[in-house]
């Protein structure tokens, strides 16, 4: 029952894709009781008060939380009711592990956002399985949530994501002022690649295209999203507009370097890219929408210059 440094796995937040399960009581004996039914099952935390167990969501993000209702300081329901607020800490489901059978304490806790409520003393057996089904149905949803935020051709980011992460971004760069580049790219007469070798070769092309600009993509704040059909956008923070040209010129040569056969491009006889780069600095004011729509003149600037380069 300690404190570790870095998250693993990917199903599960735990290590060895192991649930991680944080106990929130001030009774070290009711832990004991708790980490003794979890602790093959699952890696374990523990929390002796709300404000211990807000200090570990800082490092850690649990899939579950038990959480007692009568603590000193900060009760249970103000650690649930604080727990939805925040969204970083909202998705993790609550369970309530209270000796109080009161109907009118359950409904409370309900009402608090906690997804169970079990009630002391409790039987091993069904606490594991009430937890265990909270599990399933927290997996399932981060499972959707991420497939909400992916392109299912590509396997990139899509466009929601990218709207959000540049918001975010946008907001980020605004408090710490930073730049904030973007980066928009357009396949070079993609309609028609598709006339002459089909919608499933089309298909193909996009996918390579993709691969090959996320290789190229190496700080791990950069994302990469498919835009829409064959079109995709980078945000990269805290990088000013050289830097942008550069990853920019890097991206064309290396969608260039794939050397899929393209005879009908005037651009060149390899499929390439027309890109456009813009760089804002939002705590200088501006918009995100508004820098995206001068990364896209941009692009509209490398399409009229003869296309297969970047303009910013
Ligand atoms: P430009 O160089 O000016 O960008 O010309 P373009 O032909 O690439 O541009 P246009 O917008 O005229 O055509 C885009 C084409 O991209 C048309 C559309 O059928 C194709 N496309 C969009 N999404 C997909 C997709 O998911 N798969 C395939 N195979 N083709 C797609
Ligand atoms: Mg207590
Ligand atoms: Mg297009
Ligand atoms: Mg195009």
């Amino acid at each position: 029952m300690s404190i570790d440094s870095e998250p693993a796995g990917s199903g599960h937040a735990g290590q060895g894709n192991r649930p991680l399960l944080l106990i929130v009581d001030d009774q070290p004996s009711n832990i004991q009781v708790l980490f003794d039914i979890f602790k093959d099952d699952c890696e374990v935390y523990m929390a002796l008060s709300g404000e211990a167990a807000f200090k570990f969501l800082e490092q850690r993000t649990p899939d579950l939380i038990l959480l007692d209702i009568v603590m000193p300081n900060v009760g249970g329901f103000a650690v649930c009711q604080r727990l939805k607020e925040s969204a970083r800490t909202a998705e993790i489901p609550v369970i309530f592990v209270t000796s109080n059978s009161d109907p009118e304490e359950e409904a409370r806790g309900l009402v608090a956002g906690a997804v169970d409520f079990i009630v002391k003393p409790f039987h091993a057996t069904v606490v594991k399985a009430r937890v265990n089904t909270q599990l399933t149905v927290k997996r399932q949803a981060d499972q959707l949530r991420a497939m909400a935020m992916v392109d299912g051709l590509t396997g990139v980011a899509n466009r929601r994501r990218f709207d959000a992460v540049l918001e975010i971004e946008w907001r980020r760069a605004a408090r710490e002022g930073a730049e904030l580049a973007v980066i928009m790219i357009d396949v070079d007469f993609f309609k028609r690649y598709n006339d002459r070798f089909g919608h499933l070769a089309g298909d193909n092309c996009l996918q390579q295209v993709a691969g090959a600009l996320q290789q190229r993509l190496d700080r791990s704040s950069d994302l990469l999203a498919r835009y829409g059909g064959e079109e995709f956008a980078c945000v990269l923070p805290a990088t000013g507009l050289d830097g942008a040209l550069i990853c920019g010129n890097a991206l064309e040569q290396r969608v260039r370097a794939l050397a899929l056969p393209h005879p009908d491009s005037e651009a060149a006889p390899v499929v390439t890219v027309s890109i456009g780069v813009a760089v804002g600095r939002p705590s200088e004011g501006g918009s995100a929408a508004a820098l995206l729509a001068s990364a896209d003149t941009q692009l509209y600037c490398a399409k009229q210059s003869g296309r297969a380069r970047v303009c910013g």
